[in-house]
């Protein structure tokens, strides 16, 4: 920590606020800023929306007391200066380093994070449970749901709003609004809070609620004061009709300047003492005081690395990205096929499908953060004729469970899953690993599950998308393939059908997506220590390709299956099941993939180690394998079967 930091370095929790007068705490924010900015640069990280938010930090733990006082940040990218003012100040250098704190809230890292986030939407939910928690225990503590005007607009949020009235709990909104969500924030709750901010500024309470305080009989009960407030604060905004959240029951304070401290101190301050729900409206700057953010927010929002002098952010080296190459294929196959649409969920960046809209703008949709709803949208477009893609990170397509099963799948419909960052992802953690998707998608009727071996794969599994009758998903990791990408013409897979790539007498490692190189490279060090190791890409875990995978059981070869999903309910339990149904002893079988248990954050490369899923470890294990099961042992259990 910079010794120059002269407040910062002073603050061991938020009780170290309280004594700060107005100069130190203007100063405080400039240190959190730079603090931000030479770390992020460092470790990557979260960078526009934490810039955004310093001093809306800053002022609610001055005017509140964390931890007795419950702050819950919606999807937590937005928490660093949070950590800084809560204890995590020494360790803030080891932001999402393997071992180091997350990038998130996380419940184990912090009494001051009471809940962990990495999905949208979230906390208003989750405050209006600790609230009615507290009110059913007979707290007195506040309890805050932090919340920018993108995950707002997401479905989860509006139904913790729609049921805010009905409990009838103390809960305070703080709506940070910096008009964007990654990309341009978009819909109707966008419109209505652009026309929101259009009012004049809310300034400070003592001056603009004056007069109405000073109407109020003496007397009245604070309460009864900050009712005054609230009273004077709407008027500022010429009447409570139209404003959506007045509608839904919340009392409403704003707009408010986000980054004048004082002001936003004196209004929670006066929050404190109102009554039933109430939505503070924070209009606030993405990126703000780093000039290079600033104006390029969009591409500042989640970062790796980047040089503070000149703003310019290192990008992954390396081969061409599965992302890049989806985005390519798929406006290349739309320009053949005009029923081709694409949706996606507030991420037309990271699933690449920014391209697609920049190609067929009339043909693409991004439909806010409503992951169910872009789901059964897709549905509605592919029983209108149309051939939707819905593009998703595979963490972010679990909410959309229902949909998929009950609005495409059980409709038989048409629907293209191209479900991004599968598997491990690395430095955002368990809230972003994909490691659920086979799991939950694997057993639903009529949905054909794949998963490439590399990017050329990916164009192959695309167009036989495309062109099955019914719906599909495609996985696949983030980051580069193992081969590279050269565009010659897609062609269409047999579906059910993997390939063997390696022949071998002792063992075989049946593979899936990511996994099949290092499998393949693991077969190679075997080969070089005497042992022959059969290779397989399964390519499709529904269905099977049986016939396949059944002649291995067949030799009675011991079998390893690796698979970048948790091994619960994932492919290699789909190989354990066709195994057992067909009479094959499941002691030849062992599974790699992720543990039944959340995978921490860390650079992938370590986590594909620490998981065994690198090629030294899959040779690591097979060799394991084939000692505990020599030769005799097998054909003992072979004759058995
Ligand atoms: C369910 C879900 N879908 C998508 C995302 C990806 N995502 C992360 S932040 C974000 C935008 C959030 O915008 P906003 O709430 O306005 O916060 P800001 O970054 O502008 O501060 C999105 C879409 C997510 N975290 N969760």
């Amino acid at each position: 920590m910079d010794k120059h930091y002269s407040v910062l370095n002073k603050i061991d929790s938020p009780a170290d606020l309280k004594p700060l007068n107005e100069v130190a705490r203007k100063q405080l924010a400039d240190e959190i800023r730079a603090t931000i900015i030479d770390t992020v640069s460092k470790t990557g990280g979260h960078l526009a929306s934490n810039l955004g938010a310093v001093e809306l930090t800053v002022a609610l733990h001055t005017a509140f007391d964390s931890p007795s006082d419950k702050m819950i940040w919606d999807v937590s990218h937005q928490c660093y200066a949070h950590k800084l003012l809560t204890g995590r100040r020494k360790s803030f250098p080891t932001l999402r380093q393997g071992g180091g704190i997350s990038g998130f809230t996380k419940r184990d890292e912090s009494e001051h994070d009471p809940m962990g986030a990495g999905h949208a939407s979230t906390s208003i939910s989750a405050a209006l449970g600790l609230a009615k928690a507290r009110d059913l225990r007979g707290g007195k503590e506040h309890v805050i749901a932090i919340i920018g005007d993108g995950a707002i607009t997401g479905g989860l949020a509006l139904e913790g709003m729609n049921n805010a009235e009905q409990l009838k709990t103390n809960v305070i909104v703080v709506l940070n609004d910096n008009k964007m969500s990654i990309a341009e924030n978009v819909g109707a709750m966008a419109l209505h809070l652009s026309k929101l901010r259009m009012a004049d500024l809310y300034q400070r309470v003592e001056t603009r609620a004056k007069e109405t305080l000073g109407r109020m009989p003496a007397g009245k009960t604070l309460a009864r004061t900050a009712e005054g407030l609230s009273h004077g604060v709407t008027r500022l905004l010429g009447s409570k009709t139209g404003v959506v959240f007045e509608e839904l029951g919340f009392t409403y304070l704003g707009p408010i300047d986000g980054h004048n401290i004082e002001l936003m101190i004196d209004v929670f301050e006066n929050a404190k003492r109102m009554k039933g729900p109430l939505l503070v409206h924070v209009v606030t700057q993405k990126g703000k005081g780093y000039e290079f953010a600033e104006n390029n927010a969009r591409g500042f929002h989640g970062i790796s690395g980047f040089d503070v002098a000149d703003g310019h952010i290192e990008r992954a080296t390396g081969n061409t990205s599965y992302t890049k190459v989806f985005s390519e294929t798929l406006v290349e196959l739309a320009a053949q096929d005009d029923r081709i649409v694409a949706i996606t969920a507030a991420m037309p960046d990271g699933t690449g499908l920014a391209k697609f809209a920049e190609a067929y703008p009339g043909r693409f949709f991004d439909v806010g953060i409503a992951e169910e709803h872009a789901v059964t949208f897709a549905a509605g477009l592919a029983a209108g004729g149309l051939r939707p893609v819905v593009a998703f990170y595979s963490t972010f397509l679990q909410r959309a469970y229902d949909q998929i099963i009950h609005d495409v799948c059980l409709q038989n419909l048409p629907v293209t899953f191209a479900i991004d960052r599968a598997g491990i992802v690395g430095e955002d953690g368990p809230t972003h690993h994909g490691v659920f998707d086979l799991s939950y998608l694997r057993h639903i009727p009529t949905l054909v599950v794949a998963a490439p071996k590399d990017t050329m794969e990916l164009r192959d599994l695309l167009v036989t998308a495309l062109t099955h009758d019914g719906p599909m998903a495609v996985r696949y990791p983030r980051g580069g393939g193992p081969c590279v990408y050269q565009s010659s013409e897609p062609q269409i897979l047999a579906i059910g059908k993997g390939e063997r790539l390696v022949e071998g007498d002792d063992l075989a490692i049946i593979a899936l997506g990511s996994t099949v190189y290092p499998s393949v490279a693991a077969a190679e060090m075997l080969s070089e220590q005497g042992s022959s190791v059969e290779v397989i890409n399964a390519r499709f875990v529904k269905p099977l390709d049986e016939q396949l995978i059944l002649s291995v059981f067949e030799r009675g070869l011991p079998v390893l299956v690796v698979e970048d999903n948790t091994i619960v309910g994932g492919f290699g339990s789909a190989v354990l099941e066709l195994a057992s149904s067909n009479g094959y002893p499941v002691n030849l079988i062992r599974r790699l993939g992720a543990p039944d248990a959340f995978v921490d954050h860390d650079v992938p490369e370590a986590l594909y180690e620490t998981l065994g899923l690198s090629a030294e470890k899959i040779a690591k294990s097979a060799k394991s394998l084939m000692s505990t099961l020599p030769g005799k042992m097998r054909n003992v259990l072979h004759s058995l079967s």
